[in-house]
């Protein structure tokens, strides 16, 4: 198809594109079968068997179906993504809300009924493909939308800015922060001695290191992150305009993180957490969404910021410039192979359509180059386009020919052009005004190795990054540096961070050395060490709430995870219209016992349980329910697995409801005040106690339900004093 007509088609309606794509790749799908062949086709008789010299003799090289298995099971891995190598996607559709026209060309933007087929991975950075998934770290969060005028690849992080500002210092950035090269250690989590080296020494990075150091790095969910795309991109339109863009994904279920000692025995406890509650939420029909949120400066206009759009260490606040919500992304199908989707997807940030293109950010430049060239040794060769995962929905024809692993068939002598063999007639491909286009940008100006002054403060909007958060916020900030920097075992690295630190605010730098063992922090030692530049730009704005996860308008508690304590003597009648509620509203509710099997209540029936209390402990949970019935009361309180469970439930500041003698369970760890409900008057925030049998009905519930609406309770009473 011609440049031409296939733009035509961009501007067209497909209402069945989302399924395009999944017919496409159903085309390639292999359905179980119940005969083996080889490779060749050939049918197996025996696949438990090696050809032998005898039943009891060697096996002989002759064997060419176990040689063919053999070896093809040795070529089964291919190597990891170099970074973000532990991931996992799923498919969805994107449609946008309105026209972008007076913006951008681009075909997936032009029409609210245009449904363009996305597919998504959301990834890890430092950790190996089986590492865990809630380590402090940023997440990656890459979108592929099949248009009509060729994949768009949006690959961004759940972070708007990165640690450094020249694509030149990646392969150190990295190199610092992966397991420390002589011992290979720590897997699964950023180096500590060597990355805090580095990032001490590049100031630049401590807008990110903030970031990295809030509990944006420890999300509850993949479903519930924010994405960017970071750098400046540029919007074009149909008359040649220009205007900057910075993409955003706003997710509908609102931003929640975990807390970090919960994330750590997450780790342990299921190191699949995040890759298991996308996969199980899609299951389920609660498909994820998020609508993508676009911030738009005209060209010309942004001088006028007060930093540099270029510097990928600088966001735009939302409240300078506010976010304007364009389309939604739904998530609504599972990968139907592991490997063959989410291992083999390619991304690529120079996967552009018309109308939309790049900025001189040189961060974004760098990576130009390296997406591609990573995927020829990661995917075997230079036809990795062709794998079904990366194929676009678009017909796409060039003369790049042949390469290892060459599935297209084209056909003809031609393979060059300008030519006239191929049907007669001369085709030339001679640069008019259609396909794409770049933004025509006036460039002049001399070959240097250097970067602008203008990227020259590294501090202002970390600054403004803490004065924008909570109370609790700092306190996590504060926490996780204190915590990270310990792991540190050379002094003068953690001395030159809280020296950085104080650049961004003194109190701040104050706490995090307090229990750290060296000395005071010291702005002026920073200022004097090489690589600091003495210049800061005015914020325009002194907070931004968007800056901020606590206190934002939430999400619904869809999909929130309520573990329900039982255990034998359980009255069911203390819980049943709460569950309900529950239920209604979205939430999964699973029952917790002693053991598997059931458990026998006061009436004597039997109430089947779900987990127990070990092998679904609480981290595993967004809040807990104890029921009523004084024998299953006694029974937990006298159980050291239930008390955990509640204890570290009420570390986590995570919602708990207890009802009639479950209220013991509370009781006994010194939380409330009375061992009924009657004696209780006012138990820690987040915390609800009452008698189910008297209660207004659906009033616990709702209780209940507002404190979940809160996600986590950081500000409850005490929480430093629970040894869970
Ligand atoms: Fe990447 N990055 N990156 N990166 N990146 C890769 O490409 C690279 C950067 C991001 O789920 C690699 O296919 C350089 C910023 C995501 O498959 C590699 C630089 C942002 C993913 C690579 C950056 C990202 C990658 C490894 C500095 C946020 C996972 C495997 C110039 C805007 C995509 C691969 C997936 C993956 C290079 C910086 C996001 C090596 C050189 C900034 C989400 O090519």
């Amino acid at each position: 198809m011609s440049v031409s007509k296939r733009k035509a088609a961009g501007a067209t309606k497909l209402p069945e594109a989302a399924k395009a794509k999944q017919q496409q790749l159903e085309s390639y799908t292999e359905t179980t079968v119940h005969a083996l062949t080889t490779n060749q086709g050939l049918a197996i008789p025996d696949n438990h068997n090696s050809l032998r010299a005898g039943a009891r003799g060697p096996t002989l090289l002759e064997d060419f179906i176990l040689r063919e298995k053999i070896t093809h099971f040795d070529h089964e891995r291919i190597p990891e993504r170099a970074v973000h190598a532990r991931g996992s996607g799923a498919h969805g559709y994107f449609k946008p809300y309105k026209s972008m026209a007076p913006y951008t060309t681009a075909g997936f933007l032009q029409d609210p009924d245009i449904e363009t087929p996305v597919f998504v991975r959301f990834s890890t950075v430092a950790g190996s493909t089986g590492s865990a998934d809630t380590v402090r770290d940023v997440r990656g969060f890459a979108v592929k939308f099949y248009t009509a005028e060729g994949n768009y690849d949006l690959v961004g992080n759940n972070i708007p800015v990165f640690f450094i500002q020249d694509a030149i210092k990646f392969p150190d950035l990295i190199h610092a922060v992966k397991p420390e090269p002589h011992h290979g250690m720590p897997q699964a989590a950023s180096a500590h001695d060597t990355f805090w080296d580095f990032a001490t020494l590049m100031p630049e990075s401590t807008h990110m290191l903030m970031w990295a150091m809030s509990d944006r790095a420890l999300p509850r969910s993949y479903r519930m992150m924010e994405g960017f795309g970071i750098h400046a991109f540029r919007f074009v339109n149909s008359r040649g305009d220009s205007h900057f863009v910075k993409f955003h994904w706003k997710p509908k279920l609102g931003i929640h993180g975990l807390a970090w000692d919960e994330a750590q025995k997450i780790a342990g406890k299921d190191a699949d957490f995040h890759r298991r509650d996308l996969w199980e939420a899609i299951e389920s029909g609660n498909f994820p969404e998020w609508e993508l949120g676009v911030q738009i400066v005209d060209a010309g206009k942004e001088g006028e910021l007060g930093f540099d759009i270029l510097d990928p260490t600088k966001l735009i606040p939302e409240s300078q410039v506010p976010v304007q919500l364009i389309g939604k992304m739904v998530l609504n199908r599972n990968p139907d192979n592991f490997f063959a989707e989410t291992e083999q997807v390619a991304f690529h940030p120079g996967h552009l359509v018309p109308g939309i293109d790049f900025s001189n950010d040189p961060l974004l430049q760098g990576r130009l180059f390296s997406y591609t060239d990573t995927q020829l040794s990661r995917l075997g060769g230079a036809n990795f386009h062709e794998i079904p995962i990366n194929k676009g929905v678009c017909p796409f024809h060039n003369f790049q020919r042949d390469g290892i692993h060459r599935q297209t068939v084209n056909k003809g002598r031609v393979a060059y052009e300008p030519n006239t063999l191929g049907d007669g007639t001369e085709f030339r491909v001679d640069g008019s005004a259609q396909g794409f286009q770049s933004f025509k940008e006036e460039l002049e100006s001399p070959k240097v190795r250097a970067r602008s002054p203008s990227f020259d403060d590294h501090f202002s909007q970390a600054t403004l990054f803490w004065n924008s958060q909570s109370a609790v916020e700092k306190d996590h900030i504060v926490a996780a540096f204190r915590f990270e920097l310990s792991k540190v075992e050379v002094p003068e690295i953690r001395q030159r961070m809280v020296d950085n630190l104080a650049h961004v605010d003194q109190k701040l730098a104050t706490r995090v050395a307090a229990p750290l063992g060296i000395g005071a922090p010291d702005a002026k030692a920073a200022a004097g060490r090489l690589g600091f530049r003495d210049y800061r730009i005015t914020n325009k704005v002194d907070e931004d709430p968007a800056l901020r996860m606590v206190g934002r308008p939430d999400g619904s508690i869809k999909t929130r995870k309520v573990a329900i304590l039982v255990a034998d003597g359980v009255e069911p009648a203390t819980i049943k219209h709460i569950q309900h509620d529950l239920v209604q509203a979205g939430v999964v509710c699973k029952i917790i016992g002693p053991h598997l099997g059931s458990v026998s209540t006061g009436s004597g029936r039997q109430l089947p349980v779900d987990h127990t209390f070990t092998n679904m402990p609480s981290v595993m949970f967004d809040a807990v329910l104890v029921a009523g019935g004084a024998q299953s009361a006694a029974a937990m309180c006298a159980m050291g697995e239930a008390v955990h469970f509640v204890l570290e439930a009420y570390k986590h500041c995570k919602p708990i409801c207890a009802v009639n003698e479950g209220i013991q369970l509370l009781a006994s760890l010194g939380f409330s005040q009375g061992k009924n409900a009657e004696q209780v008057t006012q138990p820690a925030a987040g915390v609800i106690v009452g008698d189910a049998r008297k209660a207004p009905e659906g009033q616990l519930a709702q209780e209940f339900m507002a404190a979940m609406a809160q996600h986590r309770h950081w500000d409850r009473a005490n929480v430093d004093a629970v040894p869970a």
